[in-house]
C-alpha cells in the first residue's frame, strides 16, 4: 500500500495516523503538490493528495473516502468512525468543524502563496478568518465541555480526535492559531494530548514546522 503526499498536510496526516493507529502499514511517498506534480497525476490527474494506492492497484482519493475505506477494511469493531447513532453525528460535526476550519486557512495561505501582492484581496482573507474562527470557537466549547483528559466522542480515540488533532497542528504551525495560549486553551491541551500519541509523532511533519517559523 502506498500512501502519496507529505505529512504537512493534514489531510494525508489522517490518513497516515488512521492506518498507523490500526496497525495498517504502508509505504510513504513523500512526495510535494509542487515539484512531484507529474508524478502524483501519473495515479490521480486531479492532483491533489492524499492518494493511496492499494496493494491491488485500487487507486483512491480524498481523504474521507479513504478513511471510509480502510473502516471498512477493519470492520465495525474497529472503525475509527463510530458506526451509528449520537455519536456518530457527534463525530461527524466536529470533523466537518475541523475541515471547514482547515479550509478557510489554506484559502488565506493560498492567497498570497499563489496571487501576486498587488492582488490580494483583504476582504476575502478577513472573511476567511473569520470563518476560521468561528468553527475554532466551537471545537473549543466541545473540548472545554468535555473536560481535561477526555476523547472527543463517547470515551474512546476516534477519527474525531484524530482530525482535530491533525488540523489543530495544522493551524498552529501555519496560520499560529495557539500563539496566545489563552484563547483556544481546551483545544490546544487536546491538540497536545493528541501529537504524544505514537501515531501522531510519527507522522509529524518536522520540516513544515520549521519552514514556517523561519
Ligand atoms: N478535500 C480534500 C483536500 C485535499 C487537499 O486540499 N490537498 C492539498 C494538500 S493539503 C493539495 O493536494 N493541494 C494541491 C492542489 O489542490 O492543487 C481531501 O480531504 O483529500
Amino acid at each position: 500500500m502506498l500512501l502519496i503526499g507529505m505529512f504537512d498536510s493534514p489531510y494525508v496526516r489522517r490518513v497516515a495516523v488512521s492506518l498507523t493507529r490500526l496497525g495498517i502499514p504502508f509505504e510513504h511517498g513523500n512526495w510535494s503538490v509542487g515539484a512531484d506534480f507529474d508524478r502524483i497525476r501519473e495515479f490521480s490527474p486531479l492532483g491533489r493528495v492524499p492518494v493511496l494506492v492499494t496493494d491491488g492497484g485500487e487507486v483512491l482519493i480524498e481523504s474521507s473516502a479513504i478513511l471510509d475505506s480502510i473502516d471498512g477494511w477493519v470492520g465495525p469493531e474497529r472503525a475509527l468512525l463510530p458506526a451509528a447513532g449520537a455519536a456518530r453525528r457527534e463525530a461527524l460535526r466536529l470533523i466537518s468543524l475541523a475541515i471547514g476550519a482547515s479550509e478557510k486557512a489554506r484559502d488565506q495561505l493560498y492567497e498570497r502563496m499563489v496571487r501576486p501582492p498587488g492582488k490580494y484581496h483583504e476582504p476575502w482573507v478577513a472573511r476567511c478568518r473569520a470563518q476560521m474562527h468561528g468553527a475554532l470557537q466551537l471545537l473549543e466549547s466541545t473540548c472545554c465541555e468535555r473536560g481535561t483528559g477526555a476523547w472527543l466522542v463517547d470515551d474512546r480515540f476516534t477519527q474525531a480526535d484524530v482530525t482535530v488533532g491533525c488540523i489543530a497542528t495544522f493551524l498552529s504551525e501555519a496560520l499560529g492559531v495557539f500563539a496566545d495560549p489563552s484563547r483556544y486553551a481546551a483545544l490546544g491541551a487536546h491538540r497536545e494530548r493528541c501529537e504524544a500519541l505514537p501515531e501522531f509523532r510519527s507522522t509529524h511533519s518536522a520540516w513544515f514546522a520549521a519552514a514556517m517559523q523561519s
